[in-house]
């Protein structure tokens, strides 16, 4: 496996004394933000991490190889090129083979973090069941890797540019903890508010603990998700962001978007109509998302 797993010195260190780390996805910051803020995102959640006293590794495919433990230089290479693939599980070991640059998504981010040691990932939203998923089938590989892959996943929920009532119906028909982080409601990503209520709540990084710990002690095999509210000063009400959406969605359709491309057309296409807006919410989200992955990385 080492031909192909690069862990990085300081990350294998903390792994093999103890000391916390927290995974960190690359599409978010290649596809998902425009350069340079994906940079700008990376830089913040790296310090966020290493603020509350753990260890970031960022996770992505350079020449030939998984590595665990980006350095800002690589963040920039995978954040900047046009080239980079956007890798979920099933394109792992055909990008690796084929030596292209590529960012992981959070199905990928987990399953290569689990493969290292890692315990803990932090993002800004999850895949999910996209909206007439249940005609396109178009079921982002995120669930289906929470479902196997026994990591917790920070995050604001997922996209509301999904359908976020049918996400949630199919983690839990995946056996996938979700945890309201300080809330009884699913977030929107954007939004505080999504109207979907959530039965299990943490209110501290303690809190968030104790579950994942009788988690492992059971072997559960599912990821957990813990989902925190983007914050205050910076969300988004549902109902405003919504018509951005349907213009996003439309303009999708327009221009026959399919597949893997669907997410990063949308945001795109949010950020403009927003005039930029959704793109601060999405910056202090996941800063906010690194630092509980940290504080929970360091309960542990
Ligand atoms: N959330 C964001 N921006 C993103 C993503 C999520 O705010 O770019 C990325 C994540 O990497 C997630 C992926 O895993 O989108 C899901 O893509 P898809 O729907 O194609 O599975
Ligand atoms: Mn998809």
């Amino acid at each position: 496996m080492e031909r192909f797993l690069d862990v990085r010195v300081e990350v294998a260190a903390a792994l093999a004394t103890g000391r916390p780390v927290v995974a960190l996805e690359s599409t978010v910051l290649s596809h998902g933000l425009p350069h340079p803020i994906g940079l700008e995102a990376a830089a913040a959640m790296e310090a966020a991490v290493r603020d509350e006293g753990a260890v970031p590794a960022a996770i992505g495919l350079l020449r030939g190889r998984v590595v665990v433990g980006l350095t800002p230089d690589e963040i920039e290479e995978l954040s900047s090129g046009v080239q980079v693939a956007k890798v979920s599980v099933r394109d792992i070991a055909p990008v690796i083979a084929a030596h292209r640059p590529g960012a992981t998504t959070v199905a990928a981010t987990a399953s290569l973090a689990r493969t290292a040691g890692i315990r803990i990932l932090s993002t800004g939203g999850i895949g999910g069941v996209h909206r007439g998923g249940e005609d396109s089938l178009d079921v982002s590989a995120d669930l289906h890797a929470l479902a196997r892959t026994p990591i917790a996943v920070v995050c604001s929920g997922a996209k509301s540019v999904l359908d976020l009532g049918r996400t949630l119906e199919t983690l839990e028909s995946l056996g996938v903890p979700v945890i309201g982080y300080g809330t009884h409601e699913f977030p929107a990503f954007y939004s505080v508010e999504s109207g979907l209520p959530l039965e299990h709540r943490a209110d501290d990084p303690r809190e968030v603990a104790a579950i994942l710990r009788v988690h492992a002690a059971l072997e559960r095999r599912q990821g957990v998700v813990v989902a925190q509210p983007p914050p205050p000063g910076t969300a988004i009400r549902l109902a405003e962001v919504d018509t951005w959406i349907r213009e996003a969605l439309e303009e999708a359709k327009l221009a026959g978007i399919r597949g893997k491309e669907v997410t990063p057309f949308l945001l795109e296409s949010l950020a403009r109509s927003s005039h930029g807006r959704t793109l601060e919410t999405n910056l202090a989200l996941l800063e906010a998302n690194a630092r509980l992955a940290a504080r929970i990385a360091v309960e542990l």
